[in-house]
């Protein structure tokens, strides 16, 4: 397991760059790495139209876009087995998609309106999908950690076998309680995948200021978590880390912890001063190792057609625009809903 997930990593930091049509990797296939590409690409236009409603005020509340780091969470999903299940942060919309969830439901939950996931009630931050095993959307920095080991507990306890894979920032890796998850996931050896997102910042604060760890890989290794430190710019190399991970956690063999180097082109959140970093800093990652150019610059050197990829295109930018319109045209909640659906009867 160790040894696969070293080799991933190893073909991430490879390939990572502007060239790496040139030596295309097969790790999804021609196939999976085209469908890789529509789903990061699907994210990556309804963050843009999320952004255009924020600018035009149909959003209210905060809103953080996923823009930059799509592959991670495509890479991982397309790892995953049916039943799987997912829980992350605020920065959220790209997880819902990657596991299925109806674009409409997400937008129209952004505008607060009726036909929204959390009837309007919830926002960016807080939907929830129990058909597609999606668990939120939470605004707590690392509380979902705590949470994602809630749910790996469960399934151990029930005797399934499913997987459940828990998503945090680089920021959120130094706080108390994701120690005090890593530690009851390795004692109990729950089936649980740690993903570190590491997109370099906190809200305005770099990894190198906030942590004195600078391998957040081997954050696990007290308590026996393996880990592995991935290319998160690199779809191919996330989906074959992410399996390899799946795979140990699946077997019985306790949690994993990868890390993701990725980063975010946009801000925190819809306000930030943007003083903590370079335009030029931003700009590098953009041109140099942005995910979606990268896959697209493989998929041509498998001898995907550009025509194919152009319909791609052309139906992601439908369907957030479709999206959008929906999010704009659903009614709002009736006042009469005020207090139903917040409180669970048990
Ligand atoms: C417990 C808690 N402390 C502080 C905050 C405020 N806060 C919101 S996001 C954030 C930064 C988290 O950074 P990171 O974990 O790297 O995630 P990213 O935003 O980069 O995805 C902070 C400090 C919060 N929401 N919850
Ligand atoms: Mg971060």
């Amino acid at each position: 397991m160790a040894r696969s997930a070293k080799t991933a990593e190893r073909s991430g930091k490879d390939t990572g760059g502007k060239g790496m049509g040139s030596k295309a990797m097969t790790g999804l296939g021609r196939d999976g790495l085209t469908r890789a590409y529509h789903d990061m690409l699907l994210i990556r236009r309804f963050e843009e139209k999320a952004g255009q409603l924020y600018g035009m005020g149909l959003i209210g509340g905060f809103c953080h876009l996923y823009i930059g780091q799509e592959a991670v969470v495509v890479g991982v999903q397309t790892a995953l087995s049916a039943g799987d299940e997912v829980i992350t942060s605020y920065r959220d919309h790209g997880h819902m998609l990657a596991t299925g969830m109806d674009p409409r439901g997400v937008m129209a939950e952004l505008t607060g309106r009726r036909g929204g996931y959390s009837h309007g009630k919830g926002g960016s931050m807080h939907m929830f999908s129990r058909e597609k095993n999606f668990f939120g959307g939470h605004g707590i920095v690392g509380a979902q950690v705590s949470l994602g080991v809630g749910l790996a507990f469960a399934n151990r306890y029930r005797g399934n076998d499913r997987v459940a894979v828990t998503y945090f920032g680089e920021g959120a890796s130094s706080q108390g309680q994701v120690y005090e998850s890593f530690n009851l996931a390795a004692l109990m050896k729950l089936p649980v995948l740690f993903i570190i997102e590491n997109n370099k910042y906190g809200m305005g604060t770099s990894v190198e200021r906030s942590s004195a760890s600078h391998d957040l890989s081997k954050n696990g290794a007290p308590w026996g978590i393996p880990g592995a430190q991935v290319d998160g710019m690199d779809v191919e190399a996330v989906h074959a880390a992410a399996k390899a991970a799946i795979a140990h956690c699946r077997s019985g063999a306790g949690p994993y912890l990868i890390e993701m180097k990725t980063y975010r082109y946009r801000g925190h959140s819809m306000s930030d001063p943007a003083k903590y970093r370079t335009r030029e800093e931003v700009q590098k990652m953009r041109t140099e190792r942005d995910c979606i150019d990268n896959a697209r610059q493989r998929l041509l050197a498998l001898g995907v057609e550009e025509d194919v990829l152009k319909a791609i295109d052309d139906e992601v930018k439908k369907l957030a625009q479709d999206a959008a319109d929906f999010a704009q045209t659903s009614p709002e909640p009736d006042p009469a809903e005020l207090w139903t659906d917040v409180l669970a009867e048990a």
